[in-house]
Order: structure tokens, then C-alpha cells, then sequence
């Protein structure tokens, strides 16, 4: 697939979820080494950086993505193309085995709070939360699962075929009936897009209200990441940018004075998150913020702000 392919498939969401997201990115980058008419280092690394410029456009709520192609793209310090283009190559898949060792971890972390006869509400489409659903259901553990449609895109309606796939029954609720489908549940899982310094989590929009009705019922909510979602930005200050999306996915001719607002995610606070679940083990929102740093100091070397 060409490199212009993969923005696009990125833009228009044939590619979703922050994780599948970053992983095609990343992959991309093979790609533009391939394309590249770029003779010398120099050229070579200025293609790179801006096929990064162009991914990082691509979707702007999702600090996975850039982390993991920083990641790839920090400290390539070479002298003739070929070891570049080894180098670049030997660090893509550096980065998704690491996505791939990672989701085993939260997939098993994540399995132990699901319990014989669990109800587990969930939103979106998360590949995060699929596969501890998966994990569970593989340790023979009996539970179901409930979800919302997630308009405008319906990414429930994935979330719902890959659970019932999985052999899990699954019960499937319009957006607004939310509240129904956590009265009967015991747990809440949700993916992540995005963490800020401050420990807020970013997911689909409705994830903080269905996370409100949670904590009123007593339901321990649990956003499930990979550490690589924090966006260090937002320790300097920088306020997460939440995709704002046409409103033509809502309502394609809507009736002139009538403006449809399409956020694609929200802020759920760190107050009614019970834990984040990563490949770092479970921690309340602020407790997390300080493990990633632990445990990912090459993200806050100066140069990449
Ligand atoms: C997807 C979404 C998911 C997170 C986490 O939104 O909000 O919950 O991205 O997914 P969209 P994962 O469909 O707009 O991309 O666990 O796969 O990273």
C-alpha cells in the first residue's frame, strides 16, 4: 500500500482506533523509504519528516501515533542511506512488537477483572478492550458484554460483530439508552486516545457521560492504554485538541440555521476513572502519569517538543 494511501485510509477512518492507528502509520514509514527518489541522507530524512508532518495531521487527538513515530524517528543519526533505511526498518518493527508484547500484557491484566457472570459495558471500538474480552473468554470465564451504538460512525456495531464473533454475548444498545445498559452491568471498559498530564482520559465522545453514570450505579470504570497514548504536550501546557469532525457525518442536509457540532472524543475526568489498566499494571489516573515516565524517558528529551 502506498504511503498516500495509508493518510488516506487514516483520514477517513477506514482505519480506526488509536492503536491500529499508530501501527499503520508507523508501518508507513517503510513506504516512503521505498518511494523516496531521495539520493542522499539529507533528502532521505527530509522525506521522512515529512511523511511524519503529514501522519500527524491525519488525526489530531491521537498522541499514540506520534509517540510511536518520535519513537522511530529520534536518534537516527547515520552517514549513508543504507544503514538509514536498516535503522528506520529494524525500529518499525522494534515498535510494533512492542504494541504487540504490550496488548498481551493488558489483555491479561485486564481478563482478572472480569468475573464468571460479569456484565461488562463498553463503548466505541476499542481493539485494547477486544482482546482482554478475548483474553477472559479464552480462560473459559462465562460473562457478556454490553454496547452502545456510538453514533455518528457506529463503531459499536464492530465492537458488537467481534464480540459475538468471539462466542461472547453480546446485547447491543442505542446511545441514549446507556443508562439501561450500565444498570445491568458490573464493569466498565473503555479504550483511550489520548492522556494529559493532569490524568484525564480522552476516548469517544460519551465516555465521560457514560463514566458519570457509572460511578452513580457503583460500576468501577477502567480506561484500558498503552502508556505511549500520554501526550507530553500537555505538560507544557498544551491543551489536548479534540478532533472535530464534518457534520455532514451526522446529518447530511440539515436545515439551513441548524449547526451540528461533532467532537469525536471527550475528557473524562481522573475522578471517576477506578484505574488505568496498561502494560505498566493497574494505577489510579496520577500514579500512572508518573510510571510513564518511569518507564518511557525517552519521551521527554527536549529536542522532540
Ligand atoms: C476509537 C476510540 C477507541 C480508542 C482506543 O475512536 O475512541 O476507544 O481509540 O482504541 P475512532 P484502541 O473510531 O474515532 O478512532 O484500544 O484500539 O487503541
Amino acid at each position: 500500500m502506498s504511503f498516500k494511501e495509508t493518510v488516506n485510509r487514516i483520514k477517513n477512518l477506514k482505519v480506526q482506533g488509536a492503536e491500529n492507528v499508530a501501527i499503520e502509520a508507523v508501518k508507513s514509514l517503510k513506504e516512503v523509504i521505498k518511494e523516496s527518489k531521495s539520493k542522499n541522507i539529507s533528502g532521505i530524512l527530509a522525506d521522512l519528516y515529512h511523511a511524519k508532518n503529514i501522519l500527524f495531521l491525519t488525526r489530531p487527538t491521537e498522541p499514540c501515533m506520534r509517540n510511536a513515530l518520535n519513537y522511530v524517528m529520534h536518534e537516527l543519526d547515520y552517514d549513508n542511506p543504507i544503514e538509514l533505511t536498516k535503522a528506520l526498518c529494524l525500529k518499525v518493527d522494534e515498535v510494533l512488537e512492542r504494541f504487540d508484547k504490550n496488548q498481551r500484557i493488558i489483555a491479561q491484566v485486564g481478563s482478572r477483572k472480569i468475573k464468571n457472570g460479569s456484565v461488562v459495558f463498553t463503548h466505541c471500538h476499542s481493539s485494547t478492550i477486544l482482546k482482554i474480552l478475548k483474553e477472559a473468554k479464552k480462560q473459559g470465564k462465562r460473562f457478556e458484554v454490553h454496547n452502545t451504538e456510538t453514533r455518528p460512525l457506529y463503531q459499536g456495531r464492530v465492537t458488537a460483530k467481534e464480540v459475538a464473533k468471539l462466542g461472547i454475548p453480546v446485547t447491543h444498545f442505542v446511545d441514549a439508552a446507556a443508562r439501561f445498559a450500565l444498570k445491568k452491568a458490573d464493569l466498565m471498559l473503555i479504550g483511550a486516545d489520548a492522556i494529559t498530564t493532569e490524568g484525564k482520559i480522552i476516548n469517544k465522545i460519551g465516555s465521560e457521560l457514560y463514566a458519570e453514570i457509572a460511578n452513580k450505579y457503583d460500576i468501577p470504570v477502567y480506561a484500558c492504554t498503552d502508556s505511549w497514548k500520554f501526550d507530553t504536550e500537555t505538560i507544557f501546557g498544551y491543551e489536548e485538541e479534540i478532533e472535530e469532525r464534518k457534520g455532514k457525518e451526522i446529518w447530511k442536509n440539515p436545515p439551513k440555521g441548524v449547526t451540528v457540532d461533532n467532537f469525536a472524543f471527550e475528557k473524562v475526568s481522573p475522578d471517576l476513572i477506578t484505574g488505568i489498566i496498561s502494560e505498566l499494571g493497574i494505577y489510579k489516573p496520577h500514579i500512572f502519569i508518573q510510571e510513564i515516565r518511569n518507564n518511557n524517558k525517552w519521551m521527554f528529551k527536549k529536542h522532540l517538543f
